[in-house]
Order: C-alpha cells, then structure tokens, then sequence
C-alpha cells in the first residue's frame, strides 16, 4: 500500500467542535460519493474525557477531500437517549461511557454502523441500521466484553455475516492475546454459529491481540479483509502525548476468506500490509498506531485503505487488488 501524499484526509482543524483528535473511521459508498463515520476524542492531549468521544459524519466526492457534518452523530446526550432501552440508567448517568470505532457498510441499500461501546459493567459491540446515516436503529448488542465489530457487505448463502474481537481473558492465561471470530444472523438481530477464524498465534508480525479491521471486500479469489495485529514492545516505550508509558504498536494485516464459507481462511499476507512508519503515524496520542476501518475497491482495481494513525488522525493508503491478492499465503 502507498501512503497518499496529502495525508492525513481528516486532521483536528478539520472538525467544527472541540475536539484534540479525530481517529478510527468507517468509510463507504453512498449515492454519488463516500461517506465516512469517525471518532472524535475531547479533552487535553494527555487525558481527553472518555464521556465526551462523539461520533462524526463526512461525505466526500472522491475519496480524497472531506466535508464535515456541523453535528455529530453521537454526543454523550444522543447516546444515553438512544441506549435507554437496553440500560435503566439504575447506575446514573455514568454507566454509557462512550460509543466509539465505528465501521460502516451498505447491505441491500441500507447502511450499518458497528461500533464499541463501553459501558461501566463492560465493553460491547453493537450494530445499528439507518436509510439516511442521521437516524440509527439499534439491532443488537453483544454481550461484554467484545470490540471491533465489522459486517460483511452483502449476504453469504443468505445470511448476514460479522467479524468480531471477543476478550477471552481466562483461559487464554490472563495474557492479551485475543482473536476474530466469525458468526451469521437471518436479520442483524439475532446471531449464531460463532467460530473462531483466526487465532492471534497465527499473526507472525504480531505478539498479542489481533481484531477486525474494515469490512471486507469481494474478489474473484475470496473475501479480502484487513485486521489489526499488536506487537507489544519489552524493551521500549513508543511516542505517545498520554504520560503511561505506551508499548503497543498496532500493524495493519491482510486476509483472504472463501467466498461461499467465509469462515474458511484462504491464507493471509506474512508481512503486515501497513506499519507505522510516516510522522503521523509514529507521533500522537499513541504513536505507532495503524487502525484499519475502511476499505474499498475502485472500478479499476485500486483498494483504498483508510485508518486511524496514532489515534490522532484518519489517513489513506492505496494498493491495487490484483497485488494484495499477490501478498497471499496460506497460513
Ligand atoms: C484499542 C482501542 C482503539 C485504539 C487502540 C490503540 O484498544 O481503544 O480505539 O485505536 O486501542 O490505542
């Protein structure tokens, strides 16, 4: 993947309130053009307000230049309004931390926004379903603790299929090492047939959690679909404005999953598809940072890749499909 010159696509200054980074987006197309959902942190660069992330609305024509919605989607008042139904609230006002890492995908013509909400009794996923981006349906919520949710942009043997990053913390020794897993549903609602896809030991760039990154895209050869990986770091502390020391760098990978039995692995790519390596990656609130959520394939071949860098920006990486492709091993 080549990085685009004018990177990044969406920077702070770009955001019409407070905010100190604006990070972690889903991106898709709709009507004539793309749309991208992405997270905005407020608060002072070292310690932004968890309870103040909001979630964000940009339309753009070509992929490249951005236009901002005045409002956000979701601010800390929208999400209590909206999640009331599934929390009494019998904990105050405190208990929806944030809703936060949105993707996006468009299915039959409808857009389905994914994201992670923390709460005080535990991290969820959730899906949600609007025709006009502005107006969300909740269609379910997993069960704690569970992130990184992604949808598959059309039905597989007509079913409804979803990655997701569940934190198993127990058996697996106490230690970060957690793993995608694939599952189907009839309606958005109600899923089963959970099974393991791939393993974090299976990453060989990575050394501790690995989760979904953007919803994958269709190719003659299989589902293409990118992933982050964690490398955790011993030795060294990595750049980060946040004063704990930061030792977790995130590394874009790439898979490819069969068409018809998506949670069969073709193989993967055994070096990472994207490394933190330009200064805005490097240096941010946490540097060294590549967090995949949008991907895309153009007419012509060329996949656009977008991601959060160093929980600070959004930035673009384009490939062409026929390389990635190229890149595939089997595990
Ligand atoms: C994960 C999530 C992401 C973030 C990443 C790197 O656990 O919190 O939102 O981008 O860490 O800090």
């Amino acid at each position: 993947m080549q990085r685009i010159s004018s990177n990044p696509v969406l920077h702070e200054d770009d955001i019409p309130w407070d905010c100190m980074s604006v990070f972690n987006a889903g991106v898709c197309k709709w009507d004539d053009g793309y749309v991208m959902l992405f997270r905005t942190d407020t608060g002072s660069r070292e310690a932004p307000d968890a309870y103040l992330t909001r979630i964000g609305l940009a339309r753009s024509k070509d992929g490249y230049s951005w236009e901002v919605d005045p409002e956000p989607v979701f601010d800390q008042m929208k999400i209590r309004e909206w999640l009331k139904d599934q929390y009494d609230l019998r904990f105050g006002d405190k208990e929806v931390v944030r809703v936060y890492d949105p993707r996006i995908t468009v299915i039959d013509g409808d857009a389905y926004f994914c994201f992670a909400v923390d709460t005080i009794h535990g991290i969820r996923s959730g899906i949600a379903k609007s025709a006009d981006l502005r107006n969300w349906e909740l269609l379910h919520l997993t069960l704690p603790e569970d992130r990184n949710m992604v949808l598959f942009p059309e039905r597989v043997n007509g079913k409804l299929v979803r990655l997701d990053r569940p934190f198993p913390l127990y058996l697996r020794g106490g230690r970060e090492s957690f793993d995608i897993w694939i599952s189907t549903s009839p309606d958005g609602a109600n899923w089963g047939n959970h099974r393991l896809l791939l393993a974090a030991e299976e990453v060989p760039f990575g050394n501790a959690k690995i989760g979904p990154g953007a919803p994958p895209i269709k190719t003659e050869k299989g589902w293409l679909t990118t992933f982050h990986a964690v490398f955790k770091h011993e030795d060294k502390d990595l750049y980060a404005w946040s004063p704990d020391p930061w030792r977790k760098e995130y590394i874009a990978g790439l898979m490819l999953l069969d068409l018809d039995e998506p949670w069969k692995v073709i193989g993967m790519s055994k070096q990472p598809l994207l490394q933190g390596e330009a200064p805005y990656e490097l240096e941010g609130f946490r540097g060294s940072v590549i967090f995949p959520g949008g991907f895309i394939l153009e007419d012509d071949g060329t996949v656009k890749m977008y991601y959060g860098a160093a929980d600070t920006v959004v930035a673009l990486a384009e490939g062409k499909v026929e390389e990635l492709l190229d890149a595939i091993e089997p595990l």
